[in-house]
């Protein structure tokens, strides 16, 4: 581990504070740094999840971290190509108030040329979509770190399903009288798309994709475990090389400038928001071969 993990893990800011500028100074590139610290974050996280670390240590992590930031959001700024790139509105979703991580990814969009309407912390699902049609955005990102959240993400994959199935109503008896709502085929279709990206996850977290208890009954409790391991490792390498490949796509519908045929609805941005889904199912499986063996959960 980094010395400069290490030193955000034991929660020595001074030390911290010598590391980074000596960093800085050394031209090691600001996100290397936040990468760094995030290391230490999670060791730290890890030893709170452990009962060695209190909320009191948590909350002074996050002081720590928070001034690391102040440090280095200058640099972060500068990395950008300062053209405008788009909207985005990004929030961390209700129940929620870690903010760090979301407001270094606000400083990088910032950074690179897009105009971002940061909602702040505790948001809840309807305000998240109210703002994207009020703004017009074209991406939105949710930030959670607490697996107690999916459900509102989940929540997001509800108020598009609601939309979808207005608008295909209401499309259906207009149609009856000679006049459509043009382009609902897209919209519903790229509806779908956030539909399963984001409720994906919550999915997972709740087993409730269909499984073959059945045979891992007959098994042995070991090697169920390893069952279950392999399977979810499976999962993790077919998601993330989905999501991979998915923010390659993405890049690819940007550059192209791909849009619907009939109302030029652009791709891209449902494309990286399922990727993002793709990575977040990811952390997901990580979490599941986590919890088999560390609580013993056969059945995960
Ligand atoms: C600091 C911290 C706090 C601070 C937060 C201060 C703040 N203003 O943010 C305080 C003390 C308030 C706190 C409180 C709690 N916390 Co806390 N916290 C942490 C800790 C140690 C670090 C989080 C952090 O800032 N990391 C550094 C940043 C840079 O990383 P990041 O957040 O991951 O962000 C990066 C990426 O995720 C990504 N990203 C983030 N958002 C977005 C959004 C988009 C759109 C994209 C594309 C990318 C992106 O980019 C970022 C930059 O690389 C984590 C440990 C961990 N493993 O993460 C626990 C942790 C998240 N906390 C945890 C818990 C349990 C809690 C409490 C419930 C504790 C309690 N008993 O009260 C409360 C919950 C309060 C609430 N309702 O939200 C658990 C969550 C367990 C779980 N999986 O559900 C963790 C994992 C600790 C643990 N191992 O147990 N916490």
């Amino acid at each position: 581990m980094d010395a400069l993990s290490q030193a955000i893990r034991d929660l020595d800011e001074k030390r911290v504070n010598e590391l980074v500028e000596e960093k800085i100074k050394a031209g090691v590139p600001a996100l290397e740094i936040v990468k760094i610290c995030n290391e230490g974050m999670v060791s730290l996280g890890d030893l709170f999840s452990e009962g060695v670390y209190f909320i009191s240590e948590l909350i002074f992590s996050a002081e720590i971290l928070k001034g690391v930031m102040k440090r280095l959001d200058p640099l972060l700024q500068a990395t950008g190509e300062g053209s405008s790139a788009g909207k985005v509105v990004i929030g961390t979703v209700k129940g929620d108030i870690h903010d760090i991580g979301k407001n270094i990814v606000v400083t990088l969009l910032r950074g690179a040329g897009f105009e971002v309407v940061d909602l702040g912390v505790d948001v809840p699902g309807p305000k998240f979509m109210e703002t994207v049609r009020r703004t017009g955005a074209r991406v939105l990102g949710l930030s959670a770190l607490l697996n107690l959240t999916y459900p509102e993400m989940k929540a997001v994959a509800g108020v598009a399903v609601t939309v979808m199935m207005l608008l295909t109503v209401t499309d259906i008896l207009l149609r009856a009288g000679g006049r459509p709502i043009i382009g609902t085929f897209e919209v519903v279709s790229l509806l779908l798309a956030v539909v399963i990206a984001f409720g994906i996850p919550q999915v997972s977290l709740d087993r409730g994709h269909v499984n073959m208890d059945f045979l891992l009954e007959r098994l042995s409790d070991r090697s169920r475990r390893v069952m279950n391991t392999l399977t979810r490792l499976f999962c993790l390498i077919l998601f993330a090389f989905i999501g991979g490949n998915l923010f390659n796509v993405a890049a690819r519908f940007k550059t192209a400038g791909e849009v619907s045929a009939t109302i030029q609805l652009p791709f891209y941005p449902i494309a990286y928001g399922v990727a993002v889904c793709c990575l977040l199912e990811c952390c997901v499986f990580a979490y599941e071969i986590v919890r088999i063996w560390r609580r013993g959960d056969d059945h995960a």
